[in-house]
């Protein structure tokens, strides 16, 4: 990698601007990369305010890709400051909704017309399949940003005939605004999705935001931000602040002047962002951690049943939220069902994800990697069944074998607790047994997804109507839509991503009542 000084035009005004900043230039994937690795604040590329930085590896190989500014308490204060501005006197706060959106299209389209470098970036820096990060970590961004870009200004309140003072005559009418300076933090396993999930909605509704992504994947979000600027939107509107949760989560989720914080992570880490929001009572939601049911029943498209309950569980090497954490199987096809699962398996092709005939990569980061292990030690320490996989692949790089237990017990760490890998848990359950089936499926503390395979209608609307989640898929999985509200129940979390019901996590309502 060399470092170079990048310039590109920005739209402003009609106009075109000059915006200059530093970058890392590296190849990979056939293609030229320029990475840019400082924080963003203002719409300028700048160093950290102690000049620390941390180093971003691939996964891949345990290379070091670049260094990138590791931010401090004092950078997430500027970039509060900075968006405070831009949204109370800059000229974000004053422009018309249609304009914002016809500027969130204009970024969308510079992430289309980017979407191999940006696929490319979140492939190296976080082990996504390329195919897979072009499709979905990015292909489902552009996406994103498009649908809530149309929202802008579809966004209105209502008239609400209250009682009259009479004889006077009273009105009320509700308008929805923005709630003013956002925060976001990100978790790594879909590093600019989960940007883009939360931060159109953002901006859609007219609010200025500091994003921090997760420490381990910055750089998609830093590109993002290059984007963001070239796009023409206005200085202190989109804030990146790269470095450590305890240190830049902390600040954040503390700050006074940020009223709002979107948050997608793990449970521990969500339960202490909302103690430390209560310092300004802030509004937040939250998108936790999950242990999903898919309950398949004999009478179900086995082979459909199969290929869907291995993309539920080995779908972005398990480092996937709603992943089917949990499988419970109607005893008389059990045994099928595995052996199918395991010749699936065997044709998964593991590697460079790099290469386009790859299906499964490697893990996102060494720690992760281990604990993964360490979940398949204690799997099979409390007597479940080590069906396949279960150990490190012999090559260089994060790699995990695509893994089954069976005769997971309920009680077994497995079965409660999320591993975010590539782990299949499968748990039978006797035939004809609905209800015992549901009560052992909502057995959990958890509530993000769920699914049902079966080809009788009653069965499969029954389960959606007592599963206790706030997904469930019904003969298909990991089937999201920019425009179906998403999040959990119970320790998963609470407010929702995408769809309608994401701008009002956003906004804030007003009443206004007038007397004539
Ligand atoms: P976490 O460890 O919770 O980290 C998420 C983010 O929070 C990271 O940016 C992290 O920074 C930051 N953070 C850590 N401590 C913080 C603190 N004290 N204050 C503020 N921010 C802090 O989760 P993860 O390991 O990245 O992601 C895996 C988890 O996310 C899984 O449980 C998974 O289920 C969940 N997840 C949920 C969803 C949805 S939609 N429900 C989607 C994806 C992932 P660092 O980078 O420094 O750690």
């Amino acid at each position: 990698a060399e470092f170079i000084q990048m310039a590109v035009f920005q739209s402003r005004g009609g106009g075109k601007k000059e915006f200059i900043f530093d970058a890392v230039h590296t190849q990979s994937n056939n293609m030229d990369l320029t990475i840019p690795y400082q924080l963003f604040i203002n719409n300028e590329f700048v160093d950290a305010s102690n000049g620390d930085t941390f180093e971003t590896i691939n996964p891949a190989d345990e290379s070091v890709i670049c260094k990138v500014s590791k931010g401090t308490k004092d950078d997430v204060n500027r970039a509060v400051q900075c968006a405070k501005e831009a949204f109370y006197d800059g000229e974000w706060g004053k422009m018309n909704a249609r304009d914002r959106g016809t500027m969130m299209f204009r970024l969308a389209d510079l992430m289309d017309e980017h979407k191999e470098e940006l696929a490319t970036l979140e492939s190296i820096d976080s082990g996504a399949v390329y195919t897979l990060a072009l499709k979905t970590h990015i292909g489902m961004s552009i996406d994103t940003f498009r649908y809530f870009a149309g929202w802008c200004d579809k966004i209105q309140g209502k008239t609400i005939p209250i009682n009259n003072a009479r004889p006077n005559k009273n009105l009320t009418y509700t308008k929805r605004e923005p709630i003013g300076v956002c925060g976001i933090i990100t978790p790594w396993n879909y590093p600019l999705m989960m940007l883009a999930w939360k931060m159109a909605a953002c901006l859609a509704a007219g609010n200025t935001v500091v994003l921090k992504p997760a420490q381990v994947t910055p750089l998609t979000s830093l590109k993002f931000a290059e984007l963001a600027a070239k796009a023409g939107f206005p200085p202190g509107v989109i804030n990146i602040i790269t470095g450590s949760g305890s240190v830049v989560g902390q600040a954040m989720a503390e700050h006074i002047d940020i009223r709002k914080l979107g948050f997608t992570g793990s449970t521990p880490v969500g339960r202490t962002i909302m103690a430390s929001s209560s310092a300004n009572v802030k509004k937040i939601s939250l998108e936790l951690g999950g242990k999903s049911p898919l309950i398949i029943f004999n009478d179900c498209d086995m082979a459909k049943a199969v290929r869907m309950g291995c993309g539920g569980v080995f779908f972005n090497k398990g480092e996937n939220c709603i992943a089917a954490g949990r499988i419970f199987v109607e005893e008389s096809i059990h045994d099928e069902y595995v052996a199918r699962v395991i010749e699936e398996i065997k044709k998964m092709k593991i590697g460079d994800p790099l290469d386009r005939s790859v299906d499964h990569g490697p893990q996102n980061h060494r720690a992760h990697l281990q604990s993964l292990l360490d979940y398949v030690r204690v799997g099979v320490e409390q007597g479940a069944t080590l069906a396949y996989g279960g150990k490190q692949v012999d090559r260089p790089g994060l790699f995990m074998e695509p893994t089954v237990f069976t005769d997971v017990e309920d009680n077994n760490f497995i079965a409660i607790e999320e591993s975010f890998g590539p782990i299949m848990c499968i748990s039978k359950f006797q035939d004809g047994d609905m209800e015992g089936v549901l009560r052992r499926a909502n057995n959990t503390e958890y509530g993000l997804a769920s699914g049902v395979f079966t080809e009788n209608l009653s069965k499969a609307l029954r389960v959606a109507d007592g599963i206790e989640a706030g997904t469930v898929f019904v003969n298909t999985y990991n089937k999201t839509d920019v425009a179906s509200p998403f999040g959990g129940f119970k320790q998963s979390g609470f407010g929702k991503d995408l769809g309608e019901e994401a701008l009002n996590e956003y906004m804030k309502t007003k009443a206004v009542t007038v007397e004539y």
